[in-house]
């Protein structure tokens, strides 16, 4: 195998977020940009010389050509084996579970999650480790510092691969496998629900379903599972042909974005589930008939319920969610007798409570969940869970949800997006938020008295890393909250979240639209920092 160093200068912009890089696909398509950010993953590992590494995207615009570069360095910088996904296809949950069933040294997975596609949009890359969750923060750090001095890659010279043959080829001493994308991930899932149970619900009527996966990755896995393993009918997954992009939409499973789905599931006659995933597979949106489940509610109920599963029958260890997730599933926990972990936002927080053994469940107010079976949020994984605990308990998705309410209260929640904000405005926001910490404590407004306002640490109980500035929390002596923080995953200026909690134990007070409930908090919100005055704006991009 001919291999050849290209000399190349560095990029400076090549620090990973929440997860991974995410930049438009005319960043990575700059002279040698995609390069230098894979050599540069590779200078931050060792000890890999003939191991495997797994690969696979979206299958969003550029994932191909992204694939056929990524082989060549792997192979230069002596890599023994590559799995791919034929296509070069394959979901993030489904690409973890592949690194930790093939004992593979680590894998590159290619997507910009829920961000748009196209030649015009966004394009992401991120490493995953060993145990197939994403690399911690202290090798995103090292990469990047690799990155700032790279002074050249490392490529083998050899003709495009076939991604499309399942099998084995060779070239040279490298074998490069390529598999079916959904056949282990199918394996995984039969292993952890009860699919004869799911199969009956559905075949008797009980359950009725619609899955839209937003022209995205999850098309095929919901396509063999959903309906030719459990035999929905033909249909039951709404836009299932994977797009490169994704058919112009806006991949991103909440009901401003999955709108087809969002209109059928709140119409008359709508089936008695309703779900959608994301650009990559990760994040899930769960509805029932006239009803949707806020991500933080659909993690407690999980907790609450876990034991309804096969695989969690004989219980939990523990649970973990995000700081700006709601305390939901701390109240489970509690009766529950189990730990409950806060975490920054990121799953790559999770993985070494799940490695440890401390945690099975974790979830994010971010449309993710996830147990030990992968690293990874796993959005068809969710889907399944709901389905499964619909079955077990013949119930609807709404009456889950109001018996939960009445059992631990409701956490009424909401997020709100100010997205593509003027870098230089969301920095003074942040700035104006942090002087005014200090002085916050013991002030009241109106009924809300602040308890506490700071910016959140977390201490990693296994490795005992630290992880500074990951939010700005007020909370309030009546367990509200309001948090502040800049999305890491944006691509265009920068995206300001809001999230906003109460908690309501009066169960004649659960139905109130979460707007109107969190309305006092929501004006709040902007007295302290400032959005609207500052960019103009009269309100949110986005609400979830
Ligand atoms: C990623 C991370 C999640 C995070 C989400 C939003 O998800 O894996 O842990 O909650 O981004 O992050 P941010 O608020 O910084 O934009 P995904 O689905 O985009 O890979």
């Amino acid at each position: 195998m001919k291999i050849t160093t290209i000399p190349s200068s560095p990029y400076l912009d090549q620090k990973p977020g929440t997860s991974g890089l995410r930049k438009k696909v005319t960043v990575f398509q700059q002279r040698n940009y995609l390069e230098n950010f894979v050599q540069s993953i590779f200078n931050s590992l060792s000890d890999f010389q003939g191991s495997s590494l797994v690969l696979g995207g979206d299958g969003r615009y550029f994932n191909r050509e992204a694939i056929q570069i990524i082989i060549k360095i792997a192979a230069a910088n002596g890599f023994g084996e590559l799995i791919i996904g034929q296509g070069g296809l394959l979901s993030t949950p489904a690409a973890s579970h592949i690194i930790r069933k093939n004992k593979a040294f680590g894998g590159i997975i290619l997507s910009a999650s829920h961000n748009p596609g196209g030649p015009d949009e966004d394009f992401g890359i991120k490493y995953n480790i060993s145990n197939g969750g994403p690399a911690p923060e202290k090798f995103t750090d090292a990469l990047y510092e690799n990155s700032t001095r790279i002074a050249g890659y490392k490529i083998a010279g050899f003709a495009d691969v076939d991604l499309d043959s399942i099998g084995q080829q060779k070239i040279d001493g490298l074998i490069i496998t390529i598999i079916d994308p959904v056949d282990d991930y199918a394996e995984l899932m039969a292993s952890i629900f009860d699919f004869d149970l799911l199969k009956r619900s559905i075949a008797s009527n009980h359950i009725t379903l619609c899955f839209d996966a937003m022209h995205a990755i999850t098309g095929p896995y919901a396509t063999r599972i959903l309906e030719d393993i459990l035999g929905a009918p033909k249909g039951t997954v709404i836009n299932g042909i994977p797009l490169e992009d994704f058919g112009g939409g806006h991949p991103d499973p909440n009901m401003a974005h999955a709108k087809e789905l969002t209109n059928l599931m709140l119409g008359n006659n709508a089936p008695t589930f309703g779900a959608a995933s994301d650009g990559d597979g990760d994040r899930n949106m769960i509805m029932g008939a006239n009803v949707f489940v806020t991500p933080s509610d659909s993690l407690a109920i999980m907790a609450a319920n876990a034991r309804c599963i096969p695989a969690y029958a004989s219980g939990i260890a523990g649970v973990a969610r995000s700081m700006p997730t709601s305390q939901a599933v701390d109240r489970v926990a509690k009766k529950l007798g189990l730990p409950c972990f806060e975490t920054p936002t990121g799953w790559k927080y999770f993985g070494n409570l799940l490695d440890d053994g401390q945690i099975t469940l974790c979830g994010e107010e971010s449309f993710g969940s996830g147990s030990n079976h992968v690293r990874e949020k796993d959005g068809l994984w969710a889907v399944l869970f709901w389905l499964n605990l619909i079955a077990k308990k013949r119930q609807s998705v709404e009456d889950i949800v109001t018996d939960h309410w009445q059992t631990y209260g409701r956490d009424i929640y909401c997020r709100h997006d100010y997205e593509a904000v003027d870098m230089d405005i969301a920095n003074a926001i942040v700035d104006h938020l942090r002087e005014q910490l200090p002085k916050l404590a013991g002030q009241s407004f109106a009924e809300y008295t602040v308890k506490y306002a700071d910016e959140f640490s977390y201490t990693d109980p296994v490795d005992g890393s630290v992880s500074n500035n990951q939010g700005i929390r007020i909370g309030f002596e009546n367990g509200s909250r309001i948090i502040f923080r800049l999305s890491g995953t944006g691509t265009v200026g920068a995206t300001l979240r809001i999230y906003l909690e109460k908690f309501e134990a009066d169960a004649s007070k659960h139905n109130q639209d979460a707007q109107d409930a969190l309305a006092f908090l929501i004006g709040l919100a902007e007295q302290f920092c400032e959005v609207k005055k500052r960019t103009g704006r009269a309100g949110p991009t986005v609400i979830t």
